[in-house]
């Protein structure tokens, strides 16, 4: 018997409360994947006409999956509010208001993708809200990552993979169309020691602040690792978590903060790198799960990857 997705019932201290919302992510996946593989004929590519609080320009697709997704959310009876990229405020679920979780979601990553058909993902983590008794507000969604409960991301390519941690260990799981579930594929993920690649969008290199430019290129000299980018951070992080080596996405002249988000990119990401036996790292001395947010789509530069690669990186 193929185990499912309840096999993270057991595991962590939070594990069996976990997972009704983790279920409904991967029904949330579910429904985005099928929506992916019909879009063209929906007309559901191409841009949505709007821009995102992050002032970029809004997929028909962003949005339908955002709203996919905090349905699934509200279907759970668990989730008291969901912060997404795709919504300036935090999203009350008013009738469940009083409910002790929070999911924080890039509902559809990578988005710009999609007209090449490249892989695209669901980045999310969940967090218990900070405060009670009171109408959940953005304060209760700045968690720092090593106060994460559970975290994962559903990656949307040639199958449909959901790769998750409830904080003891990580573990893929991918959907089978012939039993309709996700099924254990990859128990008990850890990032290879050595080897793997580099990932990272060289062409920004003259403009990356902080001298990471030169840290780069003592790193190939050092590892000789090759280099692969797909500009989809789930695709991007799924290979550096099965190979090995170091995808970052540092600051630069243009993103002075970094351009990934801390609470719905780097932070899950950070969380699943470091439960399977990696670094995650924001600059050369402090880790991405020990940063404090101080608000919902706070940006952070990132360095994620085998331990190897990120100390040799980032001296
Ligand atoms: P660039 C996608 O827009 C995204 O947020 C991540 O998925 C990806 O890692 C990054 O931006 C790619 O950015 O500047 O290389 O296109």
């Amino acid at each position: 018997m193929a185990k499912t997705l309840n096999a993270l019932a057991t595991k962590g201290e939070h594990g069996s409360a976990m997972m009704p919302i983790i279920q409904g992510v991967g029904r949330a996946g579910v429904e985005i994947s099928y929506l992916l593989r019909g879009a063209v004929f929906r007309d559901a590519l191409g841009a949505a006409g709007g821009e995102n609080v992050q002032g970029e320009q809004q997929q028909k697709i962003d949005l339908l999956s955002d709203e996919i997704f905090l349905e699934e959310m509200r279907s759970t009876g668990y989730v008291c509010a969901v912060g997404s990229e795709e919504q300036a405020d935090l999203q009350v679920v008013d009738e469940y208001a009083d409910a002790d979780w929070i999911v924080l979601v890039d509902p559809l990553d990578g988005s710009s993708n999609l007209d090449i058909d490249g892989p695209v993902g669901t980045i999310f983590s969940i967090v218990r809200r900070k405060s009670r008794g009171t109408t959940p507000q953005e304060s209760d969604c700045l968690v720092a990552g090593n106060e994460v409960v559970a975290a994962g991301y559903v990656l949307y390519g040639p199958s449909t993979m959901l790769v998750c941690s409830v904080g003891e260990g990580v573990d893929g799981f991918t959907w089978n169309p012939n039993s309709a579930r996700f099924e254990l594929s990859h128990a008990n993920m850890r990032i290879p020691a050595s080897g793997g690649y580099y990932s990272v969008n060289e062409s920004n290199a003259d403009r990356w602040l902080g001298g990471v430019g030169e840290s780069l290129q003592r790193m190939k000299t050092e590892t000789g690792l090759g280099m692969r980018y797909v500009g989809s951070m789930v695709a991007d992080m799924h290979r550096t978590l099965l190979k090995g080596g170091v995808f970052l996405y540092p600051a630069d002249e243009t993103n002075r903060t970094g351009k990934l988000r801390l609470l719905y990119e780097a932070i899950p990401m950070a969380f699943l790198i470091a439960q399977a036996g990696g670094k995650s790292m924001t600059s050369a001395d402090t880790s991405v799960l020990d940063v404090q947010p101080e608000a919902l789509h706070q940006r952070v530069p990132v360095y994620l990857g085998s331990s190897s690669a990120v100390d040799s990186l980032l001296g």
